[in-house]
Protein backbone atom coordinates (compact mmCIF):
# COMPACT_ATOMS: atom_id res chain seq x y z
CA UNK A 1 0.00 0.00 0.00
CA UNK A 2 1.22 3.74 -1.16
CA UNK A 3 0.40 5.50 2.28
CA UNK A 4 0.96 9.16 1.00
CA UNK A 5 -1.49 8.00 -2.51
CA UNK A 6 -3.95 6.96 -0.19
CA UNK A 7 -4.12 10.28 1.74
CA UNK A 8 -3.76 12.35 -1.02
CA UNK A 9 -6.84 10.81 -2.34
CA UNK A 10 -8.92 12.30 0.88
CA UNK A 11 -7.09 15.64 0.70
CA UNK A 12 -5.30 17.64 -1.66
CA UNK A 13 -2.26 18.76 0.06
CA UNK A 14 -0.51 17.11 3.45
CA UNK A 15 1.38 17.80 6.59
CA UNK A 16 3.88 16.17 8.00
CA UNK A 17 4.87 16.70 11.75
CA UNK A 18 8.84 15.94 12.02
CA UNK A 19 9.66 14.75 15.85
CA UNK A 20 13.37 14.88 16.64
CA UNK A 21 13.99 11.93 19.49
CA UNK A 22 16.98 13.94 21.10
CA UNK A 23 15.00 17.27 21.03
CA UNK A 24 12.83 16.54 24.23
CA UNK A 25 11.75 13.67 26.25
CA UNK A 26 9.37 10.68 25.13
CA UNK A 27 6.31 12.22 27.17
CA UNK A 28 6.80 15.66 25.78
CA UNK A 29 7.01 14.63 21.91
CA UNK A 30 3.38 12.65 22.76
CA UNK A 31 2.51 15.81 23.64
CA UNK A 32 4.10 18.12 20.67
CA UNK A 33 2.57 15.48 18.51
CA UNK A 34 -1.40 15.55 19.91
CA UNK A 35 -1.05 19.37 19.67
CA UNK A 36 0.05 18.94 15.94
CA UNK A 37 -2.76 16.18 15.60
CA UNK A 38 -5.75 18.26 16.79
CA UNK A 39 -4.48 20.95 14.18
CA UNK A 40 -5.26 18.50 11.38
CA UNK A 41 -1.43 17.36 10.44
CA UNK A 42 -1.52 13.87 8.78
CA UNK A 43 1.17 12.03 10.11
CA UNK A 44 4.34 11.90 12.44
CA UNK A 45 7.83 11.47 10.99
CA UNK A 46 10.20 10.18 13.81
CA UNK A 47 13.93 10.75 13.36
CA UNK A 48 16.90 13.48 12.88
CA UNK A 49 20.56 13.94 11.27
CA UNK A 50 21.98 12.55 14.85
CA UNK A 51 19.92 9.95 15.88
CA UNK A 52 21.88 6.64 16.79
CA UNK A 53 19.64 5.46 20.19
CA UNK A 54 17.09 2.46 18.69
CA UNK A 55 15.85 2.50 22.61
CA UNK A 56 15.35 6.13 22.70
CA UNK A 57 13.38 5.98 19.38
CA UNK A 58 11.42 3.36 20.49
CA UNK A 59 9.92 5.28 23.68
CA UNK A 60 9.25 8.24 21.57
CA UNK A 61 7.30 6.04 19.10
CA UNK A 62 5.53 4.58 21.83
CA UNK A 63 5.11 7.69 23.57
CA UNK A 64 3.14 9.78 20.26
CA UNK A 65 1.51 6.23 19.77
CA UNK A 66 -0.37 6.74 23.02
CA UNK A 67 -1.01 9.89 22.29
CA UNK A 68 -2.19 10.09 18.59
CA UNK A 69 -4.22 7.75 16.04
CA UNK A 70 -2.18 8.96 12.76
CA UNK A 71 0.56 6.87 11.07
CA UNK A 72 3.49 6.95 12.76
CA UNK A 73 6.54 7.15 9.71
CA UNK A 74 10.46 6.59 11.06
CA UNK A 75 12.86 8.97 8.97
CA UNK A 76 15.81 7.45 9.73
CA UNK A 77 19.45 8.45 9.45
CA UNK A 78 21.49 4.95 9.74
CA UNK A 79 19.53 1.56 11.18
CA UNK A 80 20.11 2.65 14.29
CA UNK A 81 17.12 4.79 14.28
CA UNK A 82 14.87 1.83 13.28
CA UNK A 83 12.54 1.15 16.12
CA UNK A 84 9.95 -1.99 16.11
CA UNK A 85 6.48 -0.10 16.81
CA UNK A 86 6.77 2.63 14.24
CA UNK A 87 4.28 1.57 11.70
CA UNK A 88 5.74 2.88 8.45
CA UNK A 89 9.10 3.76 7.52
CA UNK A 90 10.60 5.75 5.04
CA UNK A 91 13.16 3.42 2.89
CA UNK A 92 15.35 6.46 1.79
CA UNK A 93 18.27 7.30 -0.49
CA UNK A 94 19.92 10.58 0.14
CA UNK A 95 20.27 10.41 -3.56
CA UNK A 96 23.04 13.00 -3.38
CA UNK A 97 25.36 12.02 -0.67
CA UNK A 98 28.64 10.61 -2.45
CA UNK A 99 28.75 8.54 0.82
CA UNK A 100 27.97 4.86 -0.17
CA UNK A 101 26.77 4.93 3.45
CA UNK A 102 23.81 6.92 2.78
CA UNK A 103 23.17 5.57 -0.57
CA UNK A 104 22.97 1.72 0.04
CA UNK A 105 25.15 0.98 3.43
CA UNK A 106 22.26 1.96 5.87
CA UNK A 107 19.43 0.37 4.36
CA UNK A 108 21.25 -3.01 3.50
CA UNK A 109 21.40 -3.02 7.34
CA UNK A 110 18.23 -2.44 7.95
CA UNK A 111 16.24 -4.40 5.62
CA UNK A 112 15.91 -7.76 7.89
CA UNK A 113 14.98 -5.73 10.68
CA UNK A 114 12.35 -3.90 8.76
CA UNK A 115 11.01 -7.44 7.72
CA UNK A 116 11.36 -9.03 10.77
CA UNK A 117 9.37 -6.38 12.80
CA UNK A 118 6.83 -6.15 9.96
CA UNK A 119 7.12 -2.20 9.15
CA UNK A 120 6.02 -0.62 6.30
CA UNK A 121 8.74 0.67 3.94
CA UNK A 122 7.52 3.67 1.90
CA UNK A 123 10.43 4.03 -0.65
CA UNK A 124 11.65 7.79 -0.87
CA UNK A 125 14.41 9.49 -3.16
CA UNK A 126 15.71 12.18 -0.81
CA UNK A 127 17.49 15.09 -2.25
CA UNK A 128 19.38 17.72 -0.44
CA UNK A 129 19.31 21.10 -1.60
CA UNK A 130 21.47 23.65 -0.31
CA UNK A 131 20.22 27.02 0.55
CA UNK A 132 21.71 28.72 3.66
CA UNK A 133 25.28 30.13 4.36
CA UNK A 134 25.85 28.45 7.44
CA UNK A 135 25.19 24.37 6.29
CA UNK A 136 22.56 22.26 7.83
CA UNK A 137 23.17 19.71 10.17
CA UNK A 138 22.59 16.94 7.38
CA UNK A 139 24.77 19.28 4.71
CA UNK A 140 27.38 18.73 7.51
CA UNK A 141 26.91 14.88 8.13
CA UNK A 142 26.25 13.58 4.93
CA UNK A 143 28.94 14.33 2.15
CA UNK A 144 27.07 15.83 -0.68
CA UNK A 145 27.15 16.66 -4.25
CA UNK A 146 26.01 19.92 -3.67
CA UNK A 147 22.57 21.18 -5.23
CA UNK A 148 22.64 24.90 -4.96
CA UNK A 149 19.14 26.41 -4.59
CA UNK A 150 19.61 27.54 -8.75
CA UNK A 151 20.72 24.44 -10.00
CA UNK A 152 16.91 23.60 -11.20
CA UNK A 153 18.10 21.00 -14.18
CA UNK A 154 20.32 18.87 -11.41
CA UNK A 155 17.44 18.75 -8.98
CA UNK A 156 15.40 17.55 -11.96
CA UNK A 157 18.28 15.00 -13.04
CA UNK A 158 17.78 13.61 -9.40
CA UNK A 159 13.86 13.51 -8.98
CA UNK A 160 13.74 11.43 -12.55
CA UNK A 161 16.69 9.16 -11.26
CA UNK A 162 14.39 8.78 -8.10
CA UNK A 163 10.85 8.00 -10.34
CA UNK A 164 13.03 5.78 -12.50
CA UNK A 165 13.92 3.59 -10.10
CA UNK A 166 10.03 3.38 -8.97
CA UNK A 167 10.50 5.06 -5.61
CA UNK A 168 6.69 6.40 -4.20
CA UNK A 169 8.17 9.90 -3.48
CA UNK A 170 10.63 12.19 -3.00
CA UNK A 171 11.94 14.78 -0.76
CA UNK A 172 13.18 18.29 -1.55
CA UNK A 173 14.82 19.63 1.78
CA UNK A 174 16.57 22.22 2.30
CA UNK A 175 17.57 20.71 6.24
CA UNK A 176 15.93 21.14 9.49
CA UNK A 177 16.22 25.03 10.62
CA UNK A 178 17.49 26.11 7.03
CA UNK A 179 17.62 29.73 6.42
CA UNK A 180 15.89 29.24 3.46
CA UNK A 181 13.58 26.40 2.40
CA UNK A 182 13.37 25.16 -1.21
CA UNK A 183 12.78 27.95 -3.74
CA UNK A 184 9.38 27.39 -5.19
CA UNK A 185 11.23 27.85 -8.87
CA UNK A 186 12.92 24.86 -8.01
CA UNK A 187 9.87 23.14 -6.80
CA UNK A 188 7.38 24.00 -9.64
CA UNK A 189 10.20 23.36 -12.16
CA UNK A 190 10.64 19.34 -10.73
CA UNK A 191 6.76 18.91 -10.69
CA UNK A 192 6.52 19.57 -13.91
CA UNK A 193 8.68 16.76 -14.74
CA UNK A 194 8.14 14.06 -12.26
CA UNK A 195 4.62 12.14 -11.19
CA UNK A 196 5.44 10.89 -7.97
CA UNK A 197 4.22 13.29 -4.84
CA UNK A 198 6.93 15.40 -3.79
CA UNK A 199 7.85 16.15 0.15
CA UNK A 200 9.24 19.77 0.73
CA UNK A 201 10.77 20.67 4.54
CA UNK A 202 13.15 22.42 6.01
CA UNK A 203 13.08 25.88 6.94
CA UNK A 204 9.09 26.60 6.46
CA UNK A 205 8.39 28.87 9.32
CA UNK A 206 4.74 30.21 8.28
CA UNK A 207 1.71 29.98 6.47
CA UNK A 208 2.66 32.07 3.76
CA UNK A 209 5.55 30.20 2.51
CA UNK A 210 4.25 26.92 3.25
CA UNK A 211 1.41 27.53 0.66
CA UNK A 212 3.78 29.19 -1.80
CA UNK A 213 5.49 25.49 -1.96
CA UNK A 214 1.77 23.75 -1.82
CA UNK A 215 0.90 26.42 -4.88
CA UNK A 216 4.42 25.61 -6.67
CA UNK A 217 3.78 21.53 -6.69
CA UNK A 218 4.64 20.06 -2.87
CA UNK A 219 2.27 17.55 -1.97
CA UNK A 220 2.97 17.38 1.53
CA UNK A 221 5.13 19.89 3.97
CA UNK A 222 7.39 18.82 6.99
CA UNK A 223 7.94 20.91 10.17
CA UNK A 224 9.94 20.18 12.41
CA UNK A 225 11.90 23.30 14.31
CA UNK A 226 8.22 24.95 14.36
CA UNK A 227 6.84 21.90 16.30
CA UNK A 228 9.55 22.97 19.01
CA UNK A 229 9.87 26.13 19.03
CA UNK A 230 5.50 27.84 18.47
CA UNK A 231 2.92 25.40 17.74
CA UNK A 232 0.70 28.04 16.85
CA UNK A 233 2.88 28.18 13.85
CA UNK A 234 1.67 24.66 13.09
CA UNK A 235 -1.42 25.64 13.14
CA UNK A 236 -1.66 28.74 10.87
CA UNK A 237 0.46 26.31 8.30
CA UNK A 238 -1.77 23.61 7.96
CA UNK A 239 -5.09 26.05 8.08
CA UNK A 240 -2.93 27.71 4.93
CA UNK A 241 -2.17 24.74 2.83
CA UNK A 242 -5.33 22.62 2.87
C1 LIG B 1 13.98 18.52 8.38
O1 LIG B 1 12.58 19.25 6.64
C2 LIG B 1 12.61 18.91 7.98
O2 LIG B 1 14.25 17.25 7.90
C3 LIG B 1 12.03 19.97 8.86
O3 LIG B 1 12.74 21.17 8.83
O4 LIG B 1 12.98 21.81 11.22
O5 LIG B 1 13.19 23.53 9.43
O6 LIG B 1 10.99 22.52 9.96
P1 LIG B 1 12.44 22.32 9.92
Amino acid sequence: MDLIKELLKKEKKLHFTLIDPENQSPKEAGQRAKICYEYGTNAIMIGGSTVDDRELVYRTVESIKRSVDIPTILFPNSSRAVSENADYIFFMMLMNSIDRRFLIEEQIKGASLINEWNIKPISMGYIVISTSRKPTMVERVCNLDRIEGNEIQKAINYALTAQYLNMQCIYLEAGSGAENPVPNEMISAVRAEIEIPIIVGGGIRDGKTAREKTRAGADVIVNGTATEEDCSKIKEIIESIK
